[in-house]
């Protein structure tokens, strides 16, 4: 008889968690559930969401919510994810985290599943989703890297409100709204760059390049996310130097769909731009749009709402052989959050490991 499984979704109220009802939902013939448990703050207890047609009434979260269940798809927040992952784990479940809260840990394997799904048989209980931006760069560079070998990556982001959240998608269109009225958009700047941050500056008709806290390295947290978990997916090592990489990140008014300027330099002296978008377009899950003459390449408003990653634009640079610019754009709150997390869950159950 096929397994059923109990599955709980942690913050399901949120932008993601709502997200992540969705994906399952759509993937039942591969997670086949028996029960599901929609948990969130004490604020949301109570409130009825609908998961396969049925209400379900959401919970507050504690560490006996997760008595009886198997899989934990969760999104809180790392400080939420700190405080019950671990509960849930002690109780049997397998938790799949979309939260930097265990990103970093040696023992804890950091997925993406077209990518490096043969870390997820090293899980103790917890799998940690990727940041948003790292998930669809290294969709596209992952198959550059095992046919022509990677040296070096340079990212430029172009990041969507929605990254921060849904209040962060309505200052947005609010300061929007402001700015055509002829108002003051700086009264309802009041979450970017970042929420807890001395200052805030509106986003409508601007470019912030602060995500996450500045460190005093120069780097903002977003930033060294984007580096150190590129190289612990491609090399199993965070702070390996066989690959350089380096990273701006840039918060654009888009309320969803990051988009990414790349530029690698890859060992093999000898690979084309034809090479690279023919490794790129057989790569699973990614979709080349790569059409110069019609136009076509990847945008925001055509990737949201999609699995895939979109990659266009690849072309090389003719004063360095070797080395070749592309445009990569990706839902950030789908394959960037909640699809790779149902995405994760369901290779662990196809593999047997749940
Ligand atoms: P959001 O829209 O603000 O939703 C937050 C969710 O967490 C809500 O369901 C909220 O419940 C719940 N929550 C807050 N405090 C809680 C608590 N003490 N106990 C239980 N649940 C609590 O945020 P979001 O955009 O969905 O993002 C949520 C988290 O996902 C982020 O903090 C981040 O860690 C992660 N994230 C990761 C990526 C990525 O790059 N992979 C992208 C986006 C977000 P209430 O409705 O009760 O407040
Ligand atoms: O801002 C973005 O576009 C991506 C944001 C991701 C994010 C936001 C708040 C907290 C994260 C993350 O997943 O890295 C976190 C976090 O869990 O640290």
């Amino acid at each position: 008889m096929t397994k059923q499984y109990n599955v709980a979704i942690l913050g399901a109220t949120g932008a993601v968690g709502t997200r992540m009802i969705e994906q399952l939902q759509m993937e039942l013939d591969h997670i086949p559930v028996k029960g599901i448990k929609l948990l969130a703050s004490k604020r949301s207890a109570g409130k009825v969401l609908e998961f396969n047609g049925q209400p379900v009434t959401v919970e507050e979260a504690t560490p006996d919510s997760f008595d009886g269940v198997d899989i934990v798809l969760s999104s809180a927040g790392g400080s939420v994810s700190k405080k019950l992952l671990p509960e849930a784990v002690k109780r049997g479940a397998v938790c799949v985290d979309n939260t930097s809260a265990f990103r970093m840990e040696p023992d804890v394997p950091l997925v993406v599943p077209e990518v490096n799904p043969q870390e997820l048989a090293n899980h103790h209980g917890i799998i940690a989703n990727p940041n948003c931006s790292t998930i669809q760069m290294v969709m596209a560079l992952k198959p550059i890297y095992d046919h022509f070998g990677l040296n070096q990556v340079i990212v430029s982001t172009y990041q969507a409100a929605g990254g921060a959240g849904q209040s962060a998608i309505d200052e947005l269109l609010t300061e929007s709204q402001d700015y055509i009225n002829g108002e003051d958009m700086q009264k309802d700047a009041k979450i970017l760059p970042t929420k807890g941050d001395k200052k805030h500056y509106p986003l409508a008709f601007n470019l912030l390049p602060q995500i996450d806290v500045l460190e005093d390295s120069g780097y903002s947290h977003e930033e060294w996310k984007m580096i150190h978990e590129t190289k612990k997916i491609l090399l199993n090592d965070m702070d390996a130097s066989a690959i350089k990489v380096t990273a701006t990140c840039v918060r654009v008014p888009v309320p969803i769909s990051h988009g990414e300027s790349v530029y690698v330099t890859v060992d093999d002296r000898d690979a084309t731009a034809d090479d690279i978008k023919r490794v790129v377009a057989d790569f699973p899950g990614v979709v080349l749009q790569d059409d110069i003459k019609h136009q076509l390449y990847p945008q925001p408003l055509t990737a949201t709402g999609k699995r895939e990653t979109f990659v266009g634009r690849i072309r090389p640079d003719y004063e360095n052989p070797g080395a070749f610019n592309m445009w990569i754009v990706a839902d950030d709150l789908l394959k960037g959050a909640a699809w790779n997390t149902v995405e994760n869950a369901e290779t662990m159950v196809e593999q047997g490991l749940i």
